[in-house]
């Protein structure tokens, strides 16, 4: 008698806990036209932090093109979500190279400067290797990515924080401001130099400089606690570069003149 009340308890306890699968990860429809799904093979989760939504896209490489979509959306932060993923073992006629891209956006402090990106099933270590399922039926792989978001001040807009055999962890750090964007529209050209020199002209004729203090941290590209011509020249030589076809972060150009 005492042993079925028991089980009883634990078989009430067990449908009460049931209705937590209703926080599983939110599972993704593809938007790759020819998905198959009797060729997933694994499942890659992504765990995005409250107050933030996020740009996904997941693409892959194939012998018959690149960069094909195979999924798309903004998703809100503050959940999970799953992404069914076909497998290939990869041969030399019948591969596929899968990318992921997220990026976060902040509601209070904006846009992420660079998106994560991250290549998987393409051989290399730490990340998720999906085999195909007809010649590997056990070995159906999971990953998780889970995102964090910051205000910290940094050179890069993310990085990985932390590697586990099946997981990863990314801190975007959105600080509200991008190094050298003085005017906000989110590109850096000569009118963030010429609004640098004219806030350090107005500066230096002691007169208020009309710079909010993100666009101070913004125009101060040299970092030094001094808005001035070398940060306007700094950002107009960016600039130029830039125009001109060179692909490298503000931050890293300054460092290395
Ligand atoms: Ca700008
Ligand atoms: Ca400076």
């Amino acid at each position: 008698m005492k042993i079925t009340r028991i089980l009883s308890v634990i078989a009430a306890a067990a449908l009460m806990l049931e209705p937590l699968s209703a926080f599983a990860a939110e599972k993704q429809k593809p938007v790759f036209p020819q998905f198959n799904k009797n060729e997933v093979n694994g499942l890659l989760t992504v765990k995005l932090p409250e107050g933030t939504s996020a740009d996904i896209s997941i693409t892959f490489t194939s012998p018959e093109g690149i960069d094909f979509p195979y999924y798309s959306g903004n998703f809100k932060g503050g959940s999970d979500y799953s992404f069914d993923i076909e497998g290939r073992d990869n041969s030399e006629t019948d591969y596929r190279y899968y990318t992921l891209s997220v990026l976060l956006k902040s509601s209070e402090n904006g846009t992420a400067a660079k998106a994560f990106t991250e290549t998987f099933n393409n051989g290399s270590e730490n990340t998720l290797t999906i085999k195909d399922v007809n010649d590997n039926p056990d070995s159906f792989a999971e990953y998780t990515y889970e995102f964090t978001c910051d205000d910290k001040e940094n050179a890069d807009a993310w990085e990985i924080t932390k590697t586990a055999a099946a997981s990863k962890t990314v801190a975007f750090h959105i600080s509200g401001y991008m190094l050298g964007d003085v005017t906000g529209d989110g590109v850096i050209d000569s009118r963030d130099a010429s609004n640098v020199l004219i806030s350090y002209a107005k500066a230096s004729a002691n007169q208020p400089d009309g710079l909010t203090d993100a666009q101070k941290k913004a125009a101060d590209v040299t970092a030094n606690g001094k808005i001035d011509a070398v940060d306007a020249s700094m950002i107009l030589a960016y600039y130029a570069q830039t125009s001109a076809g060179l692909k490298i972060s503000l931050a890293d150009f300054v460092a290395q003149r």
